[in-house]
């Protein structure tokens, strides 16, 4: 007989294509722990309702509950309170230059590359802009994945610290952030030319199994 699962540590208000709820989602994988997922379906628009702008009045996904406590949202502060609530595997190493080093890597991608490419970003162009069709979102899309991952091509090819991983051989939230723009460009079948170490660091997350279970793809509402 099965013994009884746990029931989840936490809850969290995911939907199956995002980057940031995907980072949030390897991070728990990494940990070890366990959440809910409350699906706020974006397509939908339910991030506007109500009901979740109570959780998050940004109106953006994720947001990890602890019951008990107030809805965390902003994937970096969610990874670095995992970090923190559960330290073993770290996501920050040990020294200071280190830690800022991986941390940057992450706001290059997670504060200066995503947030342009997110829905509420489409919807304002489209509103705005007379011309604004699909062909434009597509070519905006491929514009701002393509300068952020360029510039972290850049800075990674340049440093020893770079190895299997982003920093090091073990995975960071530099790796997880990574990941998650990564998985957004395969899924709009986007390439960016000319990013070899990002290939290679990306096989090393491929390869790992927290990083495999938070494939899109394999997520409660994907399509079949
Ligand atoms: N900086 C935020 C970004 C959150 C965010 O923009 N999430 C997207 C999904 S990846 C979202 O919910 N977008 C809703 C919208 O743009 O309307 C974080 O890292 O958590």
């Amino acid at each position: 007989m099965n013994s009884p699962q746990p029931s989840p540590q936490f809850e969290l208000f995911a939907f199956w294509r995002t980057s940031a709820t995907y980072r949030v989602r390897v991070a728990l994988n990494l940990k070890g722990l366990t959440a809910h997922e409350r699906i706020v379906n974006l397509d939908a628009g339910e991030q506007r309702s109500e009901e979740f702008l109570k959780i998050n009045p940004l109106g953006a996904i994720p947001a990890l509950v602890q019951p008990g406590h107030p809805p965390l949202t902003q994937s970096l502060a969610i990874l670095e309170f995992l970090d923190e609530f559960q330290p073993d595997p770290p996501l920050l190493p040990t020294d200071l230059h280190g830690r800022a080093r991986v941390r940057s890597i992450a706001a290059m991608l997670a504060a200066d590359t995503h947030p342009l490419i997110t829905p509420r970003v489409k919807k304002y162009l489209a509103s705005s802009a007379a011309s604004f069709d699909d062909a434009a979102w597509r070519a905006w899309q491929i514009q701002w994945f393509g300068t952020g991952l360029t510039a972290v091509e850049q800075r990674l090819a340049a440093d020893t610290h770079t190895g299997a991983f982003c920093h090091g051989n073990t995975p960071t939230l530099a790796d997880v952030v990574l990941a998650s723009i990564v998985v957004m460009t395969r899924l709009f079948k986007i390439t960016v030319p000319g990013t070899p170490v990002i290939d290679r660091i990306m096989q090393s997350c491929d390869a790992h199994a927290a990083f495999a279970r938070a494939e899109p793809v394999r997520q409660q509402g994907a399509p079949a």
